[in-house]
Formats: structure tokens, sequence, C-alpha cells
């Protein structure tokens, strides 16, 4: 019987993950969970056919065609893959995959987590009772806003925003959306169509992100952008930080263009993001859990074996990005 192929884990994976990896594979694990830097990596996939790596590991151009010749694929543990390089993965033969649907029930409950953290003011509420500052009631005390009823727009209708409009639903929501292109009328579900991000900005009272980062989307809610929307608006983001400009999204904040924001994604996460959003009260931050649940990661890696196993059987994997 030939060798397991070798696969190369950036970070400690849940333990039912690593165990099943194990069963077709000789892993490299990584049991203490080390950021490896790039040449670390690199000397790492010497050893390895292919590697299994998270959205904090980058593959740019010149990472990837420094890659060992023996490195056959990049079989992410994410569904977003704005940190490979997909071009420079095509020209060089490695394949690349990531693992859609699993997450999307859990990125769709922080996207409502945010919305009504924002919208009732939760990080405020938090802090008042951990600092013990709750003195009175009254009726104007902490007076947020009610999301029931309202009208929630969801810019990039794919697999997450699908269900986050489902849940949006639950909650009496009117739904629009902006997408490449309009869906088919059973996936709508009378959702609205925009054919413009600025005609749903104009049309909503929350926006819920999840548009990938791309050339086409980095920067796109802007400081234009954000003044088409309303001033009672609620801005939410569980995609990737990139589609927002942070100066402008601080700004608009600051000065009520817009209420509030729920933010679970930044650029430069996790330790450069924009100092402003710390200083408000008008937003609530989490810190990238989207997919953070038990039932998500485990899913999440078994999607990746399931992707590097088609591969090394010569089949096509299901969910080659590149
Ligand atoms: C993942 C994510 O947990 O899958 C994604 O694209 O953003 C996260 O929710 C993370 O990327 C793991 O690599």
């Amino acid at each position: 019987m030939s060798a397991k192929p070798v696969i190369l884990v950036t970070r400690k994976l849940p333990d039912a993950v690593e165990n099943k990896l194990a069963e077709a594979f000789t892993p490299m694990l990584n049991p203490r969970d080390k950021l490896y830097d790039t040449e670390e990596l690199l000397r790492l996939a010497e050893e390895a056919d292919a590697i299994l790596p998270c959205h904090t590991e980058k593959f740019s151009a010149e990472t990837i065609a420094r890659l060992p010749s023996r490195i056959q694929a990049i079989a992410n543990f994410s569904v977003g893959v704005d940190h490979v390089d997909l071009e420079a993965a095509r020209q060089k033969g490695v394949i690349v995959t990531n693992t859609p649907d699993v997450l999307s029930d859990a990125t769709a409950e922080i996207a409502m987590l945010l919305m009504l953290g924002a919208a009732r003011r939760a990080s405020e509420g938090e802090r008042i009772m951990r600092n013990q500052q709750w003195k009175d009631w009254s009726p104007a005390f902490m007076v947020g806003r009610q999301i029931t009823g309202k009208r929630l727009g969801i810019l990039g209708m794919g697999r997450v925003g699908q269900v986050v409009a489902q849940r949006g639903r639950g909650f009496g929501m009117t739904i629009h959306y902006h997408n490449r292109n309009p869906l088919d009328s059973e996936q709508a579900s009378g959702a609205i169509y925009h054919d413009s991000v600025e005609s749903l900005l104009a049309n909503i009272d929350v926006l819920s992100i999840h548009c990938p980062a791309s050339d086409a989307t980095r920067g796109l809610i802007d400081a234009q952008r954000l003044a088409v929307m309303h001033p009672d608006s609620i801005l939410v983001n569980t995609s990737r930080g990139a589609v927002v400009d942070d100066d402008s999204l601080v700004d608009a904040l600051n000065s009520g263009v817009i209420a509030a924001a729920g933010l679970d994604v930044y650029n430069g996460e996790p330790d450069s993001i924009h100092p402003g959003y710390r200083e408000l009260d008008n937003v609530f931050l989490l810190p990238h859990i989207g997919s953070a649940t038990v039932e998500t990661r485990d899913a999440m890696g078994y999607r990746a074996i399931d992707n590097l196993v088609a591969i090394f059987k010569g089949e096509a994997p299901g969910d080659r990005v590149a």
C-alpha cells in the first residue's frame, strides 16, 4: 500500500476533525496553535503534499510561487478565500478548495446578534452592568431601535445572505437585496432586487453585508454610499472588513450619518483594527466569530477533508475554487 499523503494543518483544529483526517492522511498538526509566518509555512510545506490552512495564513502570488512543487492543494478551512491569490494558484497548478454551506447558519446567527446588539445598544448595556454603573431606570433609559418589521438590505445574496434573509423574515422584516444578478423567484422568496448598491442603501433600515472581499468590493461601503443611507439605519458586517472603508464608517457613526453598526470582521484584524471603533458607543463589536460553533467548526473540517480525499483519489473536489 502506498504511503498516505501528508497534510500540513496550519492551526489547531477540533479533535474530531484531526482524528478523521488521520484516517486517510498523515497530518502534520499544530497542537499549540502557533501562528506560522510565511517562511515557517514554506519550510514545513517541504514535507507535505497539501496544506489545510485557515484565513490566518496568507498565500500571496509570491508565496504560492515559492511553494514546493510537491504541494498539490490548498484545502481551506474557510469559505472566504481572499487570503489566497487564486490566479497564482491556477498558474502553478495548485488546487484550491473552500468550505461553503456549512457555516451559513452560524454566520447568520451572528449577523442577527449584531443587528440586535447594535439596535438595542447591547455594548452600552453590558458595560453599564459590568462597571456597576446602573443607578436608575427611566422611560428614556437605554432606548434603542426595533428591528421587527423593518426593511433588511442584504448586500450579496449568496448562501449566507439567503439564510440571513430567512432569519430576518422571522422578525417580520421586508427583504431587499443587491447581487450581481437577481435570484430566481423561488430563491428570492419575495425579496426585492435592487440593481445598484445605492438603490439598496436608500431603501432599507438595516444593511447586512455578505459579499466576499475582492477587487470589486474593496472599500465598496464608503462615505458617498453611507450618505445614501437614512440616519436611523444600522450596518452589520459578518463578511470581510475590506468591504468597508473604516474612516468613512467611523465618521458616519460619529456624525449621525447612520445610527449604529455591528461588526464581526475588520480591516487589520485581529490587532490593528481602526481605533475609532473602540471609542464609539453606537457600535457592537465581536472578534470574527461568525463560524465559531462546535457544530460548524467540525463540519468545516469534514468538508475540507472530503475535498482532500477527492483530490488524492484524482477526482474533482466538491468545493474547488481554483
Ligand atoms: C472562518 C470565515 O472561521 O470561513 C470564513 O471565511 O471568515 C471564518 O468564519 C475562518 O475563515 C477560518 O479560517
